[in-house]
């Protein structure tokens, strides 16, 4: 998609605040400071429309970008950040909760991963959330610019094992320093959104 408009048009911490907005949802996940707004600004060709911060746990509510009136980017709060207090994490495990298991929108969610590091606890227990939600991620490794090119596969495939994709999943290197892997994000998306398209009409015709 060329994307030319996007409105940040909500911003939420509870379910009641979740906007009505009949429209797919892609949602954005991953660890505080793994790369979430920076992907979401590099797929809208923005600079920083999404806020970004060399402070981790600056995302810290859902927030809702409405992406030319096709579908929405999901940015969600990051997780694993060691300064959180008890309080916020259990918070966090509420919204996501939420998030991932009632809210009919969302069809698809990216997991993001650094692609530096083997995935931690917490990027497994966010796997589980949300495979136990019915939903595979599509994975981003991100920060593909920190890494040596002849390194890619090895660390691709560790990131594959400790997540336990399968064999045929894919995981797309991202970097929003030189977009690599932005056109394959894309793709999926793209992708995506015409095959719930598509059924949505033909939900319509019956
Ligand atoms: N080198 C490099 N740095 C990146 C990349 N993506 C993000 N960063 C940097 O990593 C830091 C965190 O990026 P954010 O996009 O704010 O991360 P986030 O996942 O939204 O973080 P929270 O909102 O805290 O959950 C910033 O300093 C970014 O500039 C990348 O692909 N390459
Ligand atoms: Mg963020």
């Amino acid at each position: 998609m060329n994307v030319q408009n996007v409105n940040l048009e909500a911003v939420g911490v509870k379910f009641e605040q979740f906007p009505e907005t009949g429209l797919p949802e892609v949602a954005f996940a991953g660890r505080s400071n793994v790369g979430k707004s920076s992907l979401i600004n590099g797929l809208i060709n923005r600079k920083s429309y999404a806020r970004i911060s060399g402070q981790p746990g600056k995302t810290q509510t859902i927030n809702f970008y409405n992406v030319e009136d096709q579908l929405y980017f999901v940015d969600l709060p990051g997780y694993g950040y060691a300064k959180t207090s008890k309080a916020n994490r259990i918070s966090w495990g509420k919204m996501i909760d939420y998030y991932l298991n009632r809210r009919k929108e969302l069809g698809m969610i990216l997991l993001l991963v650094d692609i530096r590091h083997k995935p931690n606890a917490n990027d497994l227990q966010m796997m589980d959330y949300i495979r136990g939600a019915g939903l595979e991620p599509l994975v981003i490794a991100t920060k593909a610019d920190k890494i040596k090119r002849s390194q890619l596969k090895k660390h691709l495939n560790i990131i594959k094992n400790t997540l336990k994709l399968e064999s045929t999943d894919q995981i797309v290197p991202y970097s929003s320093m030189t977009k690599q892997g932005k056109d394959e994000v894309w793709m999926e998306i793209d992708g995506w959104l015409e095959y719930v398209q598509n059924n949505a009409n033909e939900e319509v015709d019956e």
